[in-house]
């Protein structure tokens, strides 16, 4: 069985609070969010990071983008504004080391990031 947190998620051995399932992608709220509308998305199918998933070249991450548009519609921000965020790496602030895409809106959100 998988160690990692988000197969388990994506296997539905730890809850979470599921917020859009769409083909190979899955979306739901991340655990201390960080803006009113914080959703980690996700591929089902394990990479480690962002650069794993674009090495994969089978149109996954084009799914993962589109997953987070629709995640952004579904949760009204797609209007004002949303940021989409990869940390990729330690040194970026990875903590969870299956690729996720943040999707943070509901508030302004400053640039550049900390
Ligand atoms: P990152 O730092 O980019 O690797 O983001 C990992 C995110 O995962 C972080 O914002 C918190 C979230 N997270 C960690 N554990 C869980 C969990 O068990 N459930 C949910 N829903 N989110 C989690």
């Amino acid at each position: 069985m998988s160690e990692c947190l988000f197969c388990k998620i994506v296997a539905k051995e730890v809850p979470a609070d599921i917020v859009l399932e769409a083909g190979r992608a899955l979306a739901f709220r991340d655990i201390n969010p960080q803006a009113p509308t914080h959703v980690l998305v996700v591929p089902k199918a394990h990479h480690d990071n962002a650069a794993a998933l674009a090495a994969a070249d089978d149109g996954l991450a084009d799914d993962l983008l589109k997953a987070c548009h629709a995640v952004a519609v579904q949760e009204g921000v797609a209007e004002t504004g949303y940021r989409i965020v990869l940390n990729t790496g330690e040194g970026a602030g990875q903590t969870v080391f299956h690729v996720h895409a943040h999707v943070l809106g509901g508030r302004g959100l400053t640039w550049p990031p900390g």
